[in-house]
């Protein structure tokens, strides 16, 4: 087992990590910015190392500060959180060409994963459903016409480098299909670099479902359930829960099984999460995560597993510590993640919070790393923490949740937690009958 892990983060997954290591007798060293030297996580490390200013440009994602800062610590690996490195395959080779272990999957799994198109043709052939559309790339717009005809519109068209909703025209006739297939490219080139895009057959009224798999190097994979993170707005997700208020027991161990066979073909090491739509009864592969996401512990609270302490296992060549047949799914679990942004505009609200207060008792878990008097830097996301609650039903959930919304006390900044309360009481989303589309369509009629 690793002796010491340094790790690639910031805010409450920097936290997150420490608290696994802590109790897996391993050391660990936070890397920060200059803006973050008064962060949680460098007061709870064991060793902190300042990597740059604050723009993660020269911190978080300097990859040269972050190498030398394990050297000179005598670091055995290198944990990336989720966002800035934790999804670049070029790291992770770095990582390893450097003499360090990399907590995470094999960069030529990241690699696969990031282009979208190589991703959907690969988890196609190892038997997941997908969506119907273009063979791969979309070499020319004469190509787009007769792939939309072929499938029928309304299409989407998304960039292979894309993801988390950047770089995606739906287009619903025949008339508008040249002019978004030449917006899409540029949009794609000058966001990701890569103008190759890819087309679909565009789903009106999806779910958005996804399952957390684990793989090992001894040839084991296995799913943990899903999180159902339908209720979202402009790409962000702001409640999320598990198991699926939407999915029969049939459906759960079908997909299930499904994700987890595909990832054991792949050979597939360590956390991942496959995403589906899911519509009329229907699943379609979108996308596969390859780092640990932010909802996480909505499936640690429904299972009982430490899934930040198996990435470590993994990562050490230990096999999974959970064979397939010891996983119990017990009772239910929300997340809402708790943004420092203005409810109604989602602006940014940084500052210093004035008053805290974290919520507590029976099925609650408060994952942040903010305190009392900290402020709250201007330069990375507004996510400063999560409340998780877990019950035994839905129900009981939602009305803990509601209790533990109303017994936190953040002030000195806005934060979304008004509208998570909201969305908690609201009828639809009380049913559990939404889409993707649901949130948005009614804050605008709010
Ligand atoms: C889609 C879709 C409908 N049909 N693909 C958005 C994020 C990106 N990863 C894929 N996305 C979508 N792909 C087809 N064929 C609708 C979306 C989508 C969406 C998906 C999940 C969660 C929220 C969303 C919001 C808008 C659009």
């Amino acid at each position: 087992m690793f002796k010491k892990v340094l790790i690639a983060n910031r805010g409450e997954i920097a936290l997150r990590i420490i608290r696994a290591c802590r109790e897996m007798g391993i050391q660990t060293v936070a890397i920060h910015s200059t803006a973050d030297a008064e962060a949680m996580a460098v007061r709870l490390a064991d060793e902190s190392v300042c990597v740059g200013p604050p723009p993660a440009k020269g911190s978080y994602l300097n990859v040269p500060a972050i190498l030398t800062a394990a050297a000179v610590t005598g670091a055995d690996a290198i944990h990336p959180g989720y966002g800035f490195l934790s999804e670049n395959a070029q790291f992770a080779r770095m990582v390893e060409e450097h003499g360090f272990t990399f907590i995470g999957p094999k960069p030529e799994h990241i690699e696969q994963m990031g282009d979208k198109a190589v991703a959907k043709d690969t988890v196609k052939t190892l038997g997941l459903p997908v969506v119907p559309g273009s063979a791969g790339i979309l070499k020319s717009a004469d190509a787009a016409l007769m792939t939309a005809n072929e499938i029928g519109y309304p299409v989407i068209i998304k960039a292979v480098s894309g993801g988390g909703g950047k770089g995606m025209k739906v287009v619903r006739k025949e008339a508008d299909l040249k002019e978004a297939y030449s917006t899409a490219r540029h949009e794609a080139k000058s966001n990701f670099g890569d103008d190759s895009v890819y087309m679909e057959k565009y789903l009106e009224k999806p779910r958005h479902i996804e399952i957390q798999i684990f793989g090992d190097e001894h040839g084991n994979a296995v799913h943990l359930g899903e999180r159902d993170c339908s209720t979202q707005r402009r790409h962000q997700k702001l409640v999320e829960e598990g198991p699926s208020p939407v999915l029969t027991e049939e459906e759960r161990e079908r997909i299930g099984s499904q994700a987890a066979e595909t990832v054991r073909a792949m050979g597939y090491r360590g956390a991942g999460t496959i995403e589906f739509l899911y519509e009329d009864g229907n699943f379609y592969f979108m996308e596969m995560n390859t780092r640990i996401q932010v909802e996480h512990p909505v499936t640690e609270m429904i299972t009982g597993v430490d899934l930040v302490a198996e990435q470590i296992r993994v990562a050490a060549g230990e096999p999974l510590s959970l064979p397939r047949d010891r996983i119990r799914f017990r009772g239910h679990s929300i997340e809402i993640r708790i943004n420092a942004e203005d409810p109604d505009t989602f602006m940014p609200s940084p500052g210093k919070i004035t008053q805290f207060h974290t919520p507590g008792g029976l099925g609650v878990r408060f994952d942040s790393a903010i305190y009392q008097g900290y402020t709250i830097p201007p330069y990375y996301d507004s996510m400063i923490g999560k409340l998780i609650v877990h019950g035994r039903t839905r129900e009981e959930c939602i009305h803990r949740m509601r209790r533990a919304i109303m017994e936190t006390v953040v002030e000195g900044v806005k934060t979304t937690l008004p509208l998570q309360l909201w969305i908690l009481e609201q009828p639809e989303f009380l049913s559990g009958n939404y889409t993707i589309h649901w949130l948005e369509n009614k804050l605008a009629q709010r």
